[in-house]
């Protein structure tokens, strides 16, 4: 017998993070899925071991296939789709009806496609009438990108192509963990001379020729003594902070300052490291300066950025051809999650909320008037933390996001989250989160939809099909959909055809900072490498900005005015070391998706505490024990890693686990002014051994 034809391979991308590697999918439900990497600029060839594995979250054992509503006795239970919509809107309507729309809540994600996080935010402003909607691209690149728009006039996270860096000779790597949390992009970095800035001897600091190991939370001094040294040292390139930048004269005069035996005694980081690595930075200017969440999730994120950005701009790297500055974004479309209208304060195409002309375009494009679209509402911390609270919103539907494990003081958000009259989530599989709710909702996965996604070089990228969803699985688009009509909005104002949703998606992003307007499916599909901004369908898009000018007026890049003052938490007697917190390889996020899978969860079944030896001696801890590691707002478990090449002042937890292993039950709440970032990378604790 002839064997059977193959079945054609759907081209796609892992549902993970912001790399968005491309994959090929072949097989069905029955026979399981298979993927394989395609041969894809970012990835070429490669994947890492979660996208690997992705296909078993398809058919997790415990994966949502039916609708859950809670029943009179506290549990949920099974329900029709139409009786589980009718108690959302019908609970919506009500908690409306009495305290307002503002009492109305949506909490989206920084996975959902452009088309679910474009209609996310008009079914918020329009079917709710709630200026409170964030995400939880808050706790992610939002500090980056507060200091991307005030030094450049515009936040791409990578405003070059990934493949660029491999022609770089040095880059730096603040804060950014990439051979575990971006593997495949390694491989663009194995000619350049690493400089890793991490308080962990992390595998890409092993990889590195320089390492630069500060203190938690004080890469705002480390920056600012770079700078000091490369204006001291002549290093700084004048020419181009002459022609291409404002403000030089004041950040040079706060760094002057920052000496380096000051740096040194602040950060830990030896006055001669700090010399090499300012050398290696400027002895071509094939260099970039990249920087991740261990220097923006902090209280002072945003200025931190800021000050990496300063650096950068002093030795002329923004905007050439062989060097830049660039933030790596997070989640699958972080970049594409913040441009369309689920941040508190903006609207679709980076366009912002309180902009007049910007309102009246975005009115215009949704056939309402300006004075229908709310102001702008709170961010994602101020959010959580306000539910149920006499004046804050008293029902939320959250879309794409476990904030149970994954929000800082997480016992305090739980407490809110428990305090709702309604509480609504939309997942595809039973999240820690979903199993609080009073309805949830079975979504489709990746591998089930349509749809665009903005990797972290600002490229747009079509996610495609390659099953059809199970039988009473619907997608995000329908779920929107179908609460909005219920709510008495015109069914036309909610497409649930992801073609027709990017359509009017490209009409709202017309003219604004992220422009998409000539980016089509038809394009997409062709195959053509189109980075936004791209403002019409002739243009080719723009893989690289700024090569002839910054995104403000006057063309310039700005240095910012900012100046260290440190974590919100000092080490005490009785809290006498910092925990910082962040990823493993093996698991993504709050782990909803990566603990379902068997491999991943064989590999790193359970959360642990990276210790220095001397530190675990110190508390009365021995290696694999379990332990209790505490700060003020409470405590969780794990078990003990002893490391001797982590700093003896610093702790490291991940962040992926549940229950009791949750890092966020110790977590500070401490939130950035500007970026509204919460300080997820240092806590104040001690640690005890607990008897098992
Ligand atoms: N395996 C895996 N990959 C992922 C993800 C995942 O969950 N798992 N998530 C994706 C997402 S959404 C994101 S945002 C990215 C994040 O990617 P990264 O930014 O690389 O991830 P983190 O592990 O949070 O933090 C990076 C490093 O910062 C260090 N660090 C902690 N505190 C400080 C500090 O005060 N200063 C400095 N300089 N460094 C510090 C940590 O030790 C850690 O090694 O990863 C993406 N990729
Ligand atoms: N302590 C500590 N906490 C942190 C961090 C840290 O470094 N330290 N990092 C922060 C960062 S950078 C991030 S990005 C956040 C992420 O934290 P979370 O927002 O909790 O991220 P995920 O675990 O990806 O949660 C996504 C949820 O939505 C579901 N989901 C995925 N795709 C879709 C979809 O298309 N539609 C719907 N309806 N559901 C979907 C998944 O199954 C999962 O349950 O965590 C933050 N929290
Ligand atoms: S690096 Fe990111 S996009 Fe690539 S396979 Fe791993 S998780 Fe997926
Ligand atoms: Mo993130």
């Amino acid at each position: 017998m002839p064997s059977p034809p193959p079945t054609p391979a759907t081209e796609t991308h892992c549902p993970y993070c912001a790399l968005q590697c491309g994959t090929r999918l072949t097989g069905d439900r029955a026979a399981g899925v298979t993927v394989e990497p395609a041969d894809f600029p970012v990835n070429r060839g490669r994947l890492c071991h979660k996208g690997w594995t992705a296909p078993e979250v398809l058919a997790a054992t415990d994966r949502l296939r039916t609708p859950w509503v809670r029943g009179r006795d506290g549990r949920l239970l099974t329900a029709s789709w139409d009786s589980a919509l009718d108690t959302v809107a019908e609970g919506l309507d009500r908690i409306r009806t009495r305290h307002g729309a503002d009492a109305l809540a949506v909490f989206g994600g920084g996975g959902l496609t452009n088309e679910k996080a474009y209609l996310l935010g008009k079914f918020a402003r329009l079917a709710l009438g709630t200026s409170n909607i964030d995400y939880n691209g808050r706790f992610c690149m939002s500090s980056a990108a507060a200091a991307g728009n005030d030094a450049f006039g515009v936040d791409r996270g990578l405003p070059f192509p990934v493949t660029d860096l491999a022609r770089a000779r040095t880059v730096l790597l603040a804060g950014a963990n990439v051979a575990e949390t971006m593997p495949p992009l390694m491989q663009h970095l194995d000619k350049a001379r690493l400089i890793a800035v991490d308080p962990r001897y992390s595998a890409t600091a092993r990889r590195a020729t320089v390492h630069l190991q500060p203190a938690p939370g004080t890469d705002l001094a480390l920056a600012l003594g770079l700078l000091h040294l490369a204006v001291t040292e002549g290093l700084v390139d004048k020419a181009y902070v002459d022609r291409r930048t404002s403000g030089f004269e004041t950040a040079m005069s706060r760094a002057a300052d920052w000496w380096p035996e000051r740096v040194e005694a602040v950060t830990g980081v030896p006055v001669q490291t700090q010399r090499t690595a300012v050398h290696l930075l400027a002895d071509s200017p094939d260099t970039y300066i990249l920087t991740g969440r261990g220097v923006e999730q902090h209280r002072q994120g945003t200025a931190t950025s800021a000050a990496f950005i300063n650096l950068a701009l002093a030795l002329g790297l923004p905007g050439t051809p062989g060097g830049g500055y660039g933030c790596l974004t997070g989640q699958g479309n972080g970049q594409g999650g913040r441009e369309h209208g689920q941040k508190s304060d903006q609207l679709p195409g980076y366009r912002s909320l309180t902009d007049p002309a910007d309102r009246a375009h975005v009115a215009g494009v949704w056939g309402v008037p300006p004075e229908r679209l709310p102001g702008p509402g709170r961010r994602a911390y101020e959010l959580l933390d306000a539910l149920g609270e006499d004046h804050g919103p008293r029902a939320l539907l959250v879309v794409g996001s476990n904030p149970v494990v994954s929000a800082p003081h997480s016992a305090h958000v739980t407490g809110r989250l428990a305090a709702l009259d309604l509480l609504v989530v939309a997942d595809f599989v039973p999240s820690e989160t979903a199993r609080m709710a009073d309805v949830v909702l079975p979504v489709t996965q990746w591998a089930e939809e349509e749809g665009t996604l903005t990797n972290l070089e600002g490229r747009v990228l079509r996610r495609r099909a390659l099953l059809s969803p199970p039988p009473l699985v619907r997608s995000d688009l329908d779920v929107l959909h179908d609460i909005a009509v219920r709510l008495g909005e015109p069914a036309e104002r909610y497409p649930t055809e992801p073609r027709e949703v990017f359509e009017e998606l490209r009409a709202a992003s017309r003219g604004g900072r992220a422009d998409y307007s000539g980016i089509t499916y038809d394009r997409l599909d062709a195959g053509e490498a189109l980075h936004w901004p791209c403002p019409d369908t002739a243009h080719p898009g723009t893989p690289r900005l700024f090569l002839d000018q910054f995104a403000h007026p006057d063309g310039r890049a700005r240095f910012a005015d900012v100046e260290h003052d440190g974590p919100a938490e000092d080490t005490s007697a009785r809290y006498p070391v910092h925990a910082t917190t962040g990823r493993i390889l093996a698991h993504y996020q709050s782990g909803a998706q990566t603990r379902r899978v068997t491999e991943l969860s064989a590999t790193a079944p359970e959360p642990f505490v990276e210790v220095h030896p001397d530190t675990a001696a110190r508390f009365g801890l021995a290696d694999q024990e379990l332990a209790r590691v505490t700060s003020p707002r409470g405590g969780m478990t794990a078990r003990v890693r002893l490391d001797p090449t982590i700093r003896p002042d610093t702790v490291f937890v991940p962040f992926h686990f549940a229950g009791d292993g949750r890092a966020n039950l110790f977590t500070h709440p401490a939130l950035d002014p500007r970026s509204g970032m919460p300080e997820f990378k240092v806590s104040a604790v001690r640690l005890d051994p607990l008897p098992e």
